[in-house]
């Protein structure tokens, strides 16, 4: 080979190399040192996620959960409600302790842990019913999350805000830790789940390279990721199908002078449809899909006052500023939340009198973005 070709594909592979690096995290390894020390000294671990646990919470709880057995600890998942039915497929799922069905069990399991886990919730609230029962627990507490602010006090923090999962965060850890090897099938289902789910089956905050390196060592565990896709995100019934068919054919508003759409379900709509939690999930997402809009807002009346806001937007504008400035909620730039006390019409009417203050973050029609 000539020294001219040669030295183009170093500076080409050199490059990449950089590229493909740009986003993997750095967690400390003085964070990894003091983790492996907490796990090897623990004999029952117990592990606790956020309330309405999504594919993220419960697949890291129980990814976690198998590995810690295999390493021959009791490993207890508690969670402070019932995941979505979806989830139940999952490996281990059924053995979930659920704390609003079992809350004394739950507070023995964690009285007599000497290691908790807490993942994917970056705020004790998130945990509900079972804060008074991790407060009282003298167990050592280790924090693994990937929202914004962290605030659950603990004695070792690993916080990633740009990870797209707690899964994939987990998994990262787990390997620099030396413990990728304990990670079997059941384990590497669980965390694949998780970092599909968060992402939308790797549909958006799936960018980086190391997302698909982990995916590839998950494959080398007999993952059936076709089937994890099926059971966990590409399945539905009827009542659900209908609700989100209603909801766009009867409930959307669009806004195309500022980008917007807004979908809302009243207490009413909910009732008549038979919903059941987890069927408005990732409709939120749906208008995104019309050119021009930009931003998408749900809005659902799970009770008589108090409204579920979600939002979602493409490129440059800032859901999350929207929802901190006027829903008391928060979140990444083109997925964040928070809450309305008043009445659907009035939430309603507010963000279309907010509109136009975002204005300015709408992409500009005369510089259209360049092709892929
Ligand atoms: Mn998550």
């Amino acid at each position: 080979m000539n020294s001219e070709i040669r030295d183009l594909m170093r500076k080409f592979v050199g490059k990449y190399r950089s590229m493909s690096s740009t986003q993997s995290i750095c967690i400390d390894d003085r964070q990894i040192s003091r983790l492996r020390q907490m796990i090897d000294d623990a004999r029952y671990v117990c592990i606790t996620c956020h309330v309405s646990p999504d594919g993220d919470a419960v697949g890291s709880s129980l990814g976690l959960a198998h590995m810690l057995r295999a390493l021959g600890k009791v490993a207890v998942v508690i969670t402070p409600d019932a995941p979505a039915k979806n989830l139940m497929c999952l490996p281990g799922a059924q053995d979930i302790l659920v704390g609003s069905h079992h809350p004394d069990a739950a507070a023995r399991s964690f009285m007599r842990a000497d290691l908790i886990v807490c993942l994917d919730f970056n705020e004790m609230r998130r945990i509900d019913r079972l804060v008074p029962m991790v407060d009282k627990s003298p167990a050592a507490r280790i924090h693994i999350d990937h929202h914004l602010d962290p605030t659950v006090p603990a004695d070792l923090v690993i916080s990633s805000p740009a990870s797209s999962s707690t899964c994939l965060l987990l998994f990262q850890i787990l390997e620099k830790a030396g413990l990728a090897c304990m990670i079997g099938r059941d384990s590497a289902t669980c965390i694949y789940t998780g970092m599909m789910t968060d992402t939308g089956n790797f549909s958006y905050n799936a960018s980086d390279p190391d997302i698909y390196r982990v995916i590839s060592e998950l494959l080398g565990r007999g993952i059936d990721k076709d089937e994890i896709y099926r059971r966990v995100w590409f399945t539905s019934t009827v009542q659900r199908m209908k609700l989100c068919a209603f909801a766009i054919l009867e409930k959307m508003q669009l806004y195309p002078e500022h980008g917007l759409a807004i979908i809302s379900l009243s207490r009413q709509e909910l009732i008549e449809h038979g919903y059941t939690r987890g069927d408005t999930e990732s409709l939120v997402n749906q208008p995104l899909a019309l050119p021009g809009i930009v931003w998408s807002v749900f809005l659902r009346q799970d009770e008589d006052d108090y409204i579920k806001v979600s939002m979602r937007s493409v490129g440059d504008f800032p859901v999350n500023q929207v929802c901190h400035d006027h829903f008391g909620g928060g979140g990444h730039k083109n997925a964040a939340g928070g809450e309305s006390h008043a009445s659907l019409e009035d939430t309603i009417s507010k963000i279309i009198g907010l509109a136009p203050s975002y204005d300015s973050y709408l992409p500009d029609p005369a510089t259209p973005k360049s092709n892929l």
